[in-house]
């Protein structure tokens, strides 16, 4: 028989009462050995997260979805070059795809939903809370795997949708706490005490939202991984303030607030291009240097449950009025709750603004995996000496913070002084 005759389609199985479920990650490549019940594909529905598993055992030759396709039972997913090591109770969802008929067809293995019951069985490390196990956002393969490794998901940062972990935090997670754990050389950092505050007055304890303690884990990891180094100046925006006051009074009426926000995401985007270190992002094993070719800005946004970083997409393909614009619509979508977590993904380089509020100079964090980020502090009318007298000129306070493994000092001081010389020139930032 020839090759291709060997070749079967695995398609989804029944999986209950869902019509259609999006598929959120893909879990094997063309080429892979798999054995039968590996994991294939995540589909997730409004419910829950399934996992598909192989009905047999073979080698992957071409798979046929992609993330964020939509599927239902019978949809294909792969093509399998089976090895012939199917188990008794292993199911063929798998239908022959040349004419020969399919000989039996079993019941399909079940998908596995995520949400599972914690366990309180002593966990292979001891170190494992299994109740916080239990509630981590992962799907069945990557708990597996977790267990194998003895890493505690409650403590991973997830990466994927929606702060799903993946397979990739638990690998990142151990590469840290091995680097951390070798030659003496580790942050070896003391657990914090659990104090019972009432023995010195009365107390309150607040729930700390999603967002905070999802902030707070990406917050951690970026403060101990990344070597920090903020670099601080000031750029003279008397006339780009000018020029946003005369353009913001043009286009109330069309209902599009011209905000200093606008401008500095032009300015970054220049920044970006003149010095394209910038733009870029450390590989996973931190021995590439991934330059972008896009240009999409974060910006931080405050709202009641903590801090969201949409991200305005292509600026550099984006008129200032436009961006203005897009600002407006972002920023209450942000206080509305109402971002995907697409609208927060894929940036480049983060702006966080606290000028409305105030403040001189602050060190934001970088916000992983990019590179740097510019905090923004409160404009000050200053006294600046001209070389003959003082003048007096709006000053705006930049802070700079950026990942001293990627940025060297000089281009970290090369970046604002470039920042100052654009902001200097508004005109050029509004097309
Ligand atoms: N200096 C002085 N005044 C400033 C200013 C600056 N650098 N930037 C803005 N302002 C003024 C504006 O002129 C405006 O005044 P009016 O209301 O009188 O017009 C006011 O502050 C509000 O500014 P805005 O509407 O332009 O908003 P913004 O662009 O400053 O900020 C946003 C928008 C979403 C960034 C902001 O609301 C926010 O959430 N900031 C907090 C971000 C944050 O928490 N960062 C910390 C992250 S930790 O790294």
């Amino acid at each position: 028989m020839a090759k291709d005759s060997l070749i079967k389609e695995v398609v989804i199985p029944d999986i209950g009462d869902f019509d259609s479920v999006e598929v959120i990650e893909v879990l094997v490549d063309a080429g892979d050995t798999i054995a039968a019940e590996d994991s294939l594909i995540s589909v997730e529905s409004d419910k829950a997260t399934m996992e598909i598993p192989a009905p047999e055992a073979g080698v992957v030759k071409e798979v046929k979805v992609s993330v964020g396709d939509q599927v239902s039972q019978g949809s294909l997913i792969l093509l399998l070059e089976p090895s012939g090591d199917v188990p008794a109770e292993a199911a063929p969802v798998t239908q022959e795809s040349t004419p020969a008929p399919v000989a039996s067809k079993p019941a399909a293995p079940a998908p596995q939903p995520v949400a599972q019951p914690p366990h309180h069985r002593p966990s292979p490390t001891a170190k494992i809370d299994e109740v916080s196990f239990a509630r981590a956002y992962a799907s069945p393969s990557v708990r597996k795997f977790a267990r194998e490794l003895g890493v505690d998901l409650g403590r991973v940062a997830g990466s994927g949708r929606k702060g799903r972990v993946i397979k990739d935090d638990v690998k990142a997670f151990v590469k840290q706490a091995l680097t951390q754990g070798t030659g003496g050389g580790g942050l070896a950092v003391a657990p914090m005490p659990d104090i019972d505050f009432s023995q010195w007055g009365e107390i309150e304890s607040q729930k700390l939202s999603k967002i905070n303690k999802l902030t707070g884990k990406f917050l951690h990891r970026n403060w101990v991984t990344i070597p920090h180094v903020t670099q601080f100046d000031q750029a003279d925006i008397t006339e780009l303030d000018a020029l946003r006051k005369t353009m913001a009074a043009e286009y109330k009426d069309k209902g599009i607030k011209i905000t200093m926000l606008a401008f500095l995401i032009k300015a970054v985007v220049a920044g970006l291009r003149e010095l394209p270190r910038f733009n870029a992002s450390l590989d996973a094993c931190g021995e590439n240097l991934i330059l972008k070719h896009y240009f999409n800005i974060g910006i931080a946004v405050d709202t009641p449950d903590g801090l969201v970083v949409p991200v305005v997409r292509d600026a550099d393909s984006k008129s200032l009025v436009d961006i203005a614009a897009e600002l407006g619509e972002i920023s209450q979508k942000a206080r509305d709750k109402k971002l995907k977590p697409s609208d927060m993904q894929g940036g480049c380089m983060t702006i966080s603004s606290l000028g409305g509020i105030g403040g001189t100079q602050f060190t934001p964090i970088v916000n992983a995996p990019e590179v740097a980020i510019l905090g923004v502090s409160r404009h000050k009318m200053t006294p600046v000496w001209n070389g003959e007298t003082f003048e007096p000129r709006l000053m705006l306070p930049l802070s700079l913070s950026y990942d001293h493994r990627v940025v060297d000092g000089a281009d970290g001081a090369r970046f604002t002084r470039f920042m100052g010389r654009v902001l200097a020139d508004a005109n050029g930032l509004v097309k």
